[in-house]
């Protein structure tokens, strides 16, 4: 979409190129009872390159969401038989962020404060049919641009830096965390020695080890809410049964050992050492003795899980 006015010299297409490119990334749903209400909203993301489902009733589209993964806008009619658009606001917004989807309102009818309520159940922008095309270019936009910023903001706040892991504030802050009922599994993971990784090889390979071993713990545990606490500490928290979480824990450890890495030419060896924890208690408690447990583990030879 190229706006009427602009001069066509390259460094204004630039920027365009780049908004088509990321527009390119994202999954559009449009839901509608109209077939040529659908069609025309099609054809004007598809104008943009976006990539464009269509649901003519909320079940439908509540039902794509799940199955399809990765749709980021939904641009949803309001009157629809059996259940109304603001109803499926509503639901995406309790499942999803505003930094994880993007959702504009549309509608021909003329009840009063329906912008309201649909801004109100969790919409980004709401357009009332027709509308002008410009206008309709210009929301979504807007609404693409702050979703992005919404999902920077979030990657920033809560993951770290350095490896992508989430970080302590995300971890202190999950709900998995702060309530629980019912026994919970603990992991606390300390790299051996890894100041004299660092010394002899650098900070820079260190930080390299840092960055494997955050891909194998998230390749590992995939269910459980892996988190860097700092430096080279790692926390797992694992809801399932403890004896799979031990035994995957070891395997972790003993691959960790028997592999050589090769980092920029460089042959790497590490170790970690764990300590474990299985009860029923706040998460305050289950650190302090996890930690407990790590520093045995430290004190009786490293490489080794304590529980
Ligand atoms: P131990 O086996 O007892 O755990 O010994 P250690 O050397 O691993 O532990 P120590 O606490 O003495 O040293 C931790 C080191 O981790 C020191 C610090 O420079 C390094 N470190 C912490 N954060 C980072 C980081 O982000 N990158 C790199 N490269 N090093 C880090
Ligand atoms: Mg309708
Ligand atoms: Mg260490
Ligand atoms: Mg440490």
């Amino acid at each position: 979409y190229v706006p009427k006015d602009s001069p066509t010299c390259i460094s204004s297409i630039i920027p365009i190129l780049k908004r088509l490119e990321h527009n390119a990334g994202h999954k559009a749903l449009v839901v509608d009872d109209s077939a040529t209400a659908r069609k025309y909203t099609r054809s004007l993301l598809e104008r943009q390159y976006l990539t464009v489902l269509e649901a003519s009733n909320v079940n439908q589209a509540l039902a794509l969401i799940e199955q399809e993964k990765g749709i980021s806008l939904v641009i949803t009619d309001y009157s629809m038989p059996e259940r109304d658009g603001v109803s499926l606001v509503k639901e995406l917004r309790r499942r999803f962020r505003p930094g994880q989807m993007a959702i504009i309102g549309l509608s021909a009818s003329d009840e009063n404060a329906l912008t309201a309520k649909f801004l109100k159940a969790g919409a980004n922008d709401f357009l009332k049919k027709p509308f002008n095309q410009e206008e309709f270019y210009c929301r979504l936009h807007s609404t693409l641009n702050i979703m992005d910023s919404e999902r920077n903001l979030f990657q920033m706040a809560n993951k770290d830096y350095l490896t992508q892991t989430w970080n302590r504030r995300y971890f202190f802050e999950h709900p998995q965390v702060k309530k629980h009922s019912g026994p919970r599994c603990l992991a606390l993971l300390d790299i051996d020695n890894f100041k004299g990784l660092n010394d002899t090889y650098g900070h820079h390979i260190g930080d390299m080890v840092l960055i494997e071993l955050a891909k194998r713990l998230e390749a590992y545990f995939p269910d459980a809410l892996v988190a860097r606490f700092g430096g080279e500490e790692f926390c797992i928290l694992y809801g399932n049964s403890a004896e799979i979480f031990e035994r995957r824990l070891d395997i972790l450890r003993e691959d960790i050992a028997n592999t050589e890495l090769t980092i920029l030419g460089n042959p790497i060896r590490y170790s970690i050492s764990l300590g474990v924890v299985h009860a029923e208690t706040g998460i305050h408690e289950l650190i302090q003795r996890a930690d407990a447990c790590l520093y045995s583990a430290k004190s009786s030879g490293r490489n080794r899980i304590v529980k």
